[in-house]
C-alpha cells in the first residue's frame, strides 16, 4: 500500500506531481471546501505532509495527524510551523535549502534595479498611452543610479550572500547585520539595524522570520531616510507594515521593492497608487527551474523520512 501524503499548497511542476503520485496517495487538502471534515476522514491515515513555506502548519494540524512522520516544507521559511511542537514528536521538518537561492537573489536585485530605475512605472506610463500625450523627457522624473549604492543586508544566510555577491558586481559597498559577524563573508558587519539603515541606501531583507517580528519599524525606516530603499523577499512580518506605510506617505524613506506582505495576499491598497513602490505576489522563487528543484528536494525528504533514515535536510531531527 502506498502511504498518504497530505498536501497543503498545489505544486505547479507536472513531472513533481506525477511522481508524488506514482509513489503515494495523496490527499489535496487546498482542493477540499470542508477542511476539517476532510482532515477528520483521513487524518489518522496520513504519514506525510507538504506545505509552502508562507502556509507551513501549525500544533492543531498537527494534532490530528497521529501517524505523522515528516514535515517537508517546500521552501526555506519554517516561521510558519510550530518547530517546537514538531521536536516534542521527533517529526523531522525539511526545507528546500539552496534550491531557490539563485532565483531569490535575481528578484531581490530585479526588484531595486525596478524600484530606482523606475522600470514598472515607466512600463505603465507607455502602456496608458502617455509617453505619446507627454512626449517631453520631463514627463517622468528622473531615476536613483543602482551601480554603487551603499547596500545594507540584513541576514547573511544563503539568500543574503548571493544578492551580496551580485550587488558586489554593481561595485555597491556591502554591509551586513545577523546574530553575529561571520568569519568567511567579506562585508562590513554593522551589529545594529538602525545603524545599518542609517549607513545604507539599500536595506535588503534575506533573514528567517522566526524570531524577528516587526523588527524594521518606524526608527529604522527613519534612519534610512528620504534617499534610501527598502527590499524585501524575506517575510512580510520583519517589517512592521503600517510603519512603512506611513514612512512611504511621509517620504521618509525614497521607496519599497516588496514580494512579501504581513497578510498574503492582501497587500495595503494605498501602495497600489505609489510609483516608487514595486509590488510581486510573492514570486521570488517561482521560476521553473527552481520550482522543479525544490520539488525533487521534497520528495527526497518525503523518501527519506518515511523509509525510517534522517532526512539530509531536516531542521528538527
Ligand atoms: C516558497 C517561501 O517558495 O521558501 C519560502 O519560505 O516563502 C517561498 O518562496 C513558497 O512557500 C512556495 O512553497
Amino acid at each position: 500500500m502506498k502511504p498518504h501524503i497530505l498536501q497543503l499548497n498545489p505544486i505547479l511542476i507536472p513531472a513533481i506531481n506525477d511522481k508524488l503520485a506514482q509513489r503515494y496517495t495523496v490527499h489535496r487538502l487546498f482542493e477540499q471546501s470542508d477542511k476539517d471534515a476532510y482532515l477528520r476522514e483521513h487524518g489518522a491515515s496520513i504519514r506525510g505532509v507538504i506545505t509552502g513555506g508562507h502556509t507551513g502548519i501549525q500544533r492543531d494540524m498537527m494534532e490530528k495527524l497521529p501517524a505523522l512522520e515528516v514535515v517537508a516544507v517546500n521552501g526555506v521559511g519554517t516561521d510558519a510551523v510550530d518547530l517546537e511542537y514538531a521536536r516534542s514528536r521527533k517529526l523531522p521538518v525539511t526545507g528546500t535549502f539552496g534550491a531557490l537561492t539563485e532565483d531569490v537573489a535575481d528578484l531581490a536585485v530585479g526588484l531595486l534595479l525596478a524600484t530606482c530605475r523606475g522600470i514598472c512605472s515607466g512600463d505603465r506610463f507607455i502602456r496608458a498611452g502617455n509617453w505619446v500625450r507627454y512626449p517631453q523627457p520631463s514627463a517622468i522624473p528622473l531615476a536613483r543610479r543602482v551601480s554603487g549604492m551603499r547596500v545594507g543586508i540584513v541576514g547573511m544566510g544563503r539568500v543574503g550572500r548571493a544578492i551580496a555577491a551580485r550587488l558586489a558586481a554593481f561595485g555597491c559597498p556591502i554591509s551586513y547585520t545577523d546574530l553575529r559577524a561571520m568569519d568567511d563573508v567579506p562585508h562590513t558587519f554593522v551589529g545594529n539595524l538602525v545603524d545599518l539603515a542609517r549607513q545604507s541606501d539599500a536595506l535588503i531583507l534575506a533573514a528567517a522570520a522566526d524570531k524577528a517580528e516587526g523588527i524594521v519599524n518606524a526608527e529604522v525606516l527613519k534612519a534610512l531616510g528620504p534617499q534610501g530603499y527598502l527590499i524585501n523577499i524575506a517575510r512580510g512580518r520583519l517589517v512592521k507594515e503600517d510603519d512603512l506605510v506611513a514612512a512611504l506617505k511621509a517620504g521618509t524613506i525614497g521607496g519599497a521593492g516588496l514580494d512579501v506582505f504581513v497578510d498574503e495576499p492582501n497587500v495595503p491598497e494605498v501602495l497600489f497608487g505609489m510609483d516608487n513602490v514595486t509590488l510581486q505576489a510573492h514570486r521570488a522563487s517561482a521560476t521553473h527551474e527552481t520550482r522543479e528543484a525544490m520539488g525533487e528536494l521534497v520528495l527526497a525528504s518525503l523518501e527519506q523520512a518515511l523509509a525510517g533514515k534522517r532526512p539530509e535536510f531536516s531542521l528538527t531531527t
